[in-house]
């Protein structure tokens, strides 16, 4: 059984409080998400945001979905919030004077395009105007505050949301980091950007939680692993892109003793000298 993680014991643990949820572009509520797979809908393409594309719907987590544009490979697909303004009905760009783009990286010859889009349409399951839900009001402006603790995803393991404390605020940005991993994860990003949510919300919308990693504050591991298990377990799926840097604080073995037989050279890595 899925046990959610217990933020209250953890914020007294930490001694840390949550960013109210009035600091961030999310809605009071997670949005309830009836996409289904397979559902077509337009996206516009996150690595050339002027163009619309047509997108396939992979996967269905909380209130979000994994998205492929159609054309493109396995290996770029993207999240997205059912309420966010980058999604929309297939017809949507049509209506407003613009034209379907085939995405970055479109693995045909741009001639063979247009038949591309007519046969991918056709027939297809077109996800409904009315589960698109409206984007939610942003905050007049930064309202975070250093220390305070927050849900955010992971940008190298996008299907992640993790344990994560603001680690800095600057004008319109905040730094999040990691709880319980150095500093390769944490990012800057924009107050109202719509990757990050407030202490509960993975709970609250049916989307796992990755509880912290295995180090401090401090920089020291909080329990004793063995080395080689020290990796939290990665969830179903996940694309595991970067080794745990918490293996690097775990104490190293000790040395190993061996018992060489005088007439045994050992090979070249022993010596038998010692
Ligand atoms: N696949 C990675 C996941 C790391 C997730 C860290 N999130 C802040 C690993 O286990 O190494």
């Amino acid at each position: 059984t899925y046990q959610p993680f217990d933020w209250d014991e953890y914020l007294k643990e930490t001694n840390s409080v949550a960013a109210p949820a009035s600091c961030f572009k999310q809605a009071v509520t997670p949005p309830h998400n009836e996409f289904k797979v397979s559902m077509k809908l337009e996206a516009l393409d996150p690595r050339n945001v002027t163009s619309t594309c047509i997108a396939t719907v992979i996967t269905v987590l909380g209130s979000r979905l994994r998205l492929r544009l159609d054309g493109s490979d396995n290996k770029n697909d993207f999240w997205r919030l059912v309420d966010s303004k980058e999604i929309n009905p297939v017809g949507h760009c049509e209506k407003s004077g613009g034209m379907l783009q085939p995405p970055l990286g479109f693995r045909m010859n741009a001639s063979s395009w247009p038949m591309f889009l007519t046969k991918t349409l056709n027939g297809a399951l077109m996800a409904p105007a009315n589960i698109f839900q409206k984007e939610p009001p942003s905050p007049k402006c930064n309202l975070f505050q250093v220390g305070q603790k927050l849900e955010a995803v992971d940008k190298k393991n996008p299907q992640l949301i993790c344990c994560a404390t603001v680690g800095a605020v600057k004008n319109e940005q905040i730094h999040v980091t990691f709880d319980g991993w150095r500093g390769a994860f944490d990012y800057w990003c924009r107050y109202d950007s719509r990757d990050i949510f407030p202490v509960g919300w993975c709970a609250k919308s049916g989307h796992p939680m990755q509880p912290p990693g295995q180090k401090n504050s401090t920089g020291h591991a909080r329990y004793k692993f063995k080395p080689a298990l020290t990796a939290p377990i990665p969830p179903i799926s996940s694309t595991v892109a970067e080794s745990p840097e918490a293996d690097t604080s775990a104490p190293p073995p000790p040395p190993i003793t061996i018992q060489v037989r005088k007439s045994c050279m050992g090979g070249p890595l022993i010596d038998a000298t010692q």
